[in-house]
C-alpha cells in the first residue's frame, strides 16, 4: 500500500462528554488545514438496519437484548466497505462511537457478558486511536438532565462507564483517556494534537483487524 491512507480515530465516553462536537471540529479543522477527513457516527440511523435500532432507542420498539446487539453490530459492518474504501482513498475518518459503545452499553444488561458481547465485532477495522472523553458524574450532571432516549439514566449510565474501564484494560487497543472536563476550545487542541500524531503513523501501515 502506498505510504498514504487515512487514519481511523474513534471518539467515545460517558453522555454529554462532548463526543459530536468535538468529532465535527477535528473534520472541520483537518478540513481547513487541507486534509480529506470525514465523520461516521454509529448508529447510522439512515440505514434499514439503523432504523430499526433508532425506533429501539425512542423505545418505539422492544428487541431481546441479544437480537439489538446484533443489529448494532451489522449497522458497523454494514459501513466496512466504504470505511476501508476511504481509509485507502487518503481520507481520515473520524467517528462517534464504535464497538466500544456496543459492548459497553450491552454487556452493562444482566445476563450479557463482555466476551460475548465483543464477538460480532472481531474483525472489523481497527481504529489506529480511540480518545476515551473522560467526565466526573459531577460535571456530567452540571452540564443538563438525560433525554428521553432508552439507556439515558445515572444508573445504566454508571454501569456503562465501568464496562468502558474493563474494555480500556486492554493494551491491543490504542486507547488514550482525555479529560473532557475543560472548555471545548481547550478539548478540541488536545484531540487535535493527539490526532494528528496518530494520522503520521498510520499512514505506512495495513489497517488492522479489532480484537483479532
Ligand atoms: N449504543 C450505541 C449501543 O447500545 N450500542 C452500540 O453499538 C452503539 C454504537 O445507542 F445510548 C447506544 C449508546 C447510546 C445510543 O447514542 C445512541 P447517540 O450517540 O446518542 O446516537
Amino acid at each position: 500500500m502506498a505510504c498514504r491512507r487515512g487514519a481511523l480515530i474513534v471518539l467515545e465516553g460517558v453522555d454529554r462528554a462532548g463526543k459530536t462536537t468535538q468529532c465535527k471540529k477535528l473534520v472541520q479543522a483537518l478540513q481547513q488545514c487541507g486534509q480529506r477527513a470525514e465523520m461516521l457516527r454509529f448508529p447510522d440511523r439512515n440505514t434499514e438496519i439503523g432504523q430499526l435500532i433508532n425506533s429501539y432507542l425512542e423505545k418505539k420498539s422492544n428487541l431481546e437484548d441479544h437480537t439489538i446487539h446484533l443489529l448494532f453490530s451489522a449497522n458497523r459492518w454494514e459501513q466496512v466497505p466504504l470505511i476501508k474504501e476511504k481509509l485507502e482513498q487518503g481520507v481520515h475518518l473520524i467517528v462517534d462511537r464504535y464497538a466500544f459503545s456496543g459492548v459497553a452499553f450491552s454487556s452493562a444488561k444482566p445476563g450479557m457478558s463482555v466476551d460475548w458481547c465483543k464477538f460480532p465485532d472481531v474483525g472489523l477495522p481497527k481504529p489506529d486511536l480511540v480518545l476515551f472523553l473522560q467526565l466526573s458524574p459531577t460535571e456530567a450532571a452540571r452540564r443538563g438532565q438525560f433525554g428521553v432516549e432508552r439507556y439515558e439514566n445515572t444508573d445504566f449510565q454508571k454501569a456503562v462507564e465501568a464496562r468502558f474501564q474493563q474494555l480500556m484494560m486492554d493494551r491491543s487497543v490504542n486507547w488514550e483517556v482525555i479529560d473532557a472536563c475543560r472548555s471545548v476550545e481547550d478539548l478540541h487542541k488536545e484531540i487535535k494534537s493527539r490526532s494528528k500524531a496518530t494520522m503520521d503513523t498510520a499512514a505506512c501501515q495495513p489497517i488492522g483487524e479489532l480484537w483479532k
